[in-house]
């Protein structure tokens, strides 16, 4: 069974801990058997992985990257919490590892919050971005993953 990705950065492991006005009372655990479930549902096998270090994400995205190329793996859903709006490193590991599909996700709709959140160095690497659908944007993320990125998906309108 072929793999996806999903992937948390800094601080979402506290996420149903604490700030539930902002990002919901469903801890990351629940999450990530949402998302396997999801995965399982579509065909597919969820590794769910958290790092609050840079280079811990780097280092699976690189992982994920060569499982693409030997076609074991689909692309992956990432949410790179604040790194989004500071990481040049995690845009040149997306574009690095070319070709690994990555929807961006976040939790919360961040142009609705300060600015300093309405910029993503991720979204120019990004295969599609889903935001401030609460964490059922993982679920959509990884639909949308995989109704974009199967071989045999038939994009066309029907007539
Ligand atoms: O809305 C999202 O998903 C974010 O990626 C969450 C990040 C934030 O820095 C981004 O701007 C938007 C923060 C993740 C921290 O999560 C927490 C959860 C519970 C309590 C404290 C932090």
């Amino acid at each position: 069974m072929k793999k996806i990705l999903v992937l948390n950065g800094p601080n979402l492991n506290l996420l149903g801990l604490r700030e539930p006005a902002q990002y919901g009372s469903t801890s990351l655990p629940d999450v990530e058997a949402m998302c396997r479930a999801a995965g399982q549902r579509l065909g597919y096998e969820v590794e769910c992985f958290q790092s609050n270090w840079e280079g811990g994400l780097i280092d699976k995205i690189h992982e994920y990257g060569r499982l693409y190329k030997e076609r074991l793996a689909l692309g992956c859903v990432f949410n790179p919490g604040a790194f989004t709006h500071t990481s040049v490193a995690l845009h040149d590991a997306i574009k690095g590892v070319d070709g690994l599909p990555v929807v961006e996700c976040h939790i919360s709709n961040v142009h609705a919050r300060e600015p300093f959140r309405h910029h993503s160095f991720v979204s120019p690497a990004a295969a599609g971005i889903v935001i401030g659908f609460g964490v059922q944007g993982y679920v959509i993320a990884l639909e949308a993953l995989v109704r974009t990125q199967e071989q045999d998906t038939d994009q066309t309108l029907p007539r």
